[in-house]
């Protein structure tokens, strides 16, 4: 799981309370610069009963690592605030948490001075469809190159990955294009892309704060 959010949506405090780790979680806006990776176990009772009757010697539960980046702010990917080259640490992950700050605290600067939801979560959104848009790029680049010797597959998958790219362009997620077949299934899927991984959102509400909570 990768951990995605604007700076000091709580990010890092999320990651230690999963892996009951302790990075370092302050008030100061790119607090995390290296990736932080952890991971937490998801106990299973019925393992516990599979191992006893089976008489296993080792016990192994479920368990889930967790990568914590650096937060992304509008134009990471032209080079703002960390840059978004942070985002290639969580590309080859299952699942994307994205932390939405909805608590108020003075105390804990916001990067855009006030907190929005929806704003916020634009922001991280389209960075993470830029990041996507320079993969397609990236690929399409090499693949032009294979196409023009006459090579029909590539030809193919240009032809592919230049529709991709216009439909992110469009601000829509990888995850909405249309796939007609494997090759296309595949050809995507080889992209690891951000924004074809399931999401969770996660609102980090203030304690005790019901209104909000619903
Ligand atoms: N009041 C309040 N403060 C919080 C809450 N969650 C996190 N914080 C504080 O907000 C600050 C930022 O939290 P972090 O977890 O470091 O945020 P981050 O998203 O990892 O930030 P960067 O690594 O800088 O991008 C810390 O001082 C936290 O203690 C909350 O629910 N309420
Ligand atoms: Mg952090």
């Amino acid at each position: 799981m990768g951990i995605v959010g604007l700076p000091n949506a709580g990010k890092s405090s999320f990651f230690n309370f999963l892996t009951d780790n302790s990075v370092p979680a302050e008030s100061f806006p790119f607090c995390t610069i290296e990736p932080n990776v952890g991971i937490f176990v998801v106990p299973d009772e019925r393992i516990e009963l599979l191992a006893k009757n089976e008489g296993s010697k080792k016990v192994v539960h479920p368990f889930v690592e967790v990568v914590d980046i650096a937060g992304l702010v509008k134009g990471a990917s032209k080079g703002e605030g960390l840059g978004n080259q942070f985002l290639d640490h969580i590309s080859k992950v299952d699942v994307i948490a994205h932390i939405v700050r909805l608590f108020e605290d003075g105390r804990v600067s916001h990067p855009y001075q006030n907190v929005d939801p929806k704003r916020d979560i634009e922001i991280v959104e389209t960075e993470l469809i830029l990041k996507d848009l320079e993969t397609v790029q990236k690929r399409l680049e090499k693949r032009m190159k294979v196409a023009r010797t006459g090579d029909k597959e590539a030809k193919r998958e240009v032809e592919l990955l230049q529709n991709l790219r216009e439909f992110l362009s469009q601000g829509k997620k990888a995850s909405k294009f249309p796939r007609h077949d494997r090759f296309e299934e595949e050809v995507i899927e080889s992209l690891f892309l951000l924004t074809d991984k399931p999401q969770i959102l996660v609102f980090n509400v203030d304690e005790l704060d019901e209104e909000k909570e619903n």
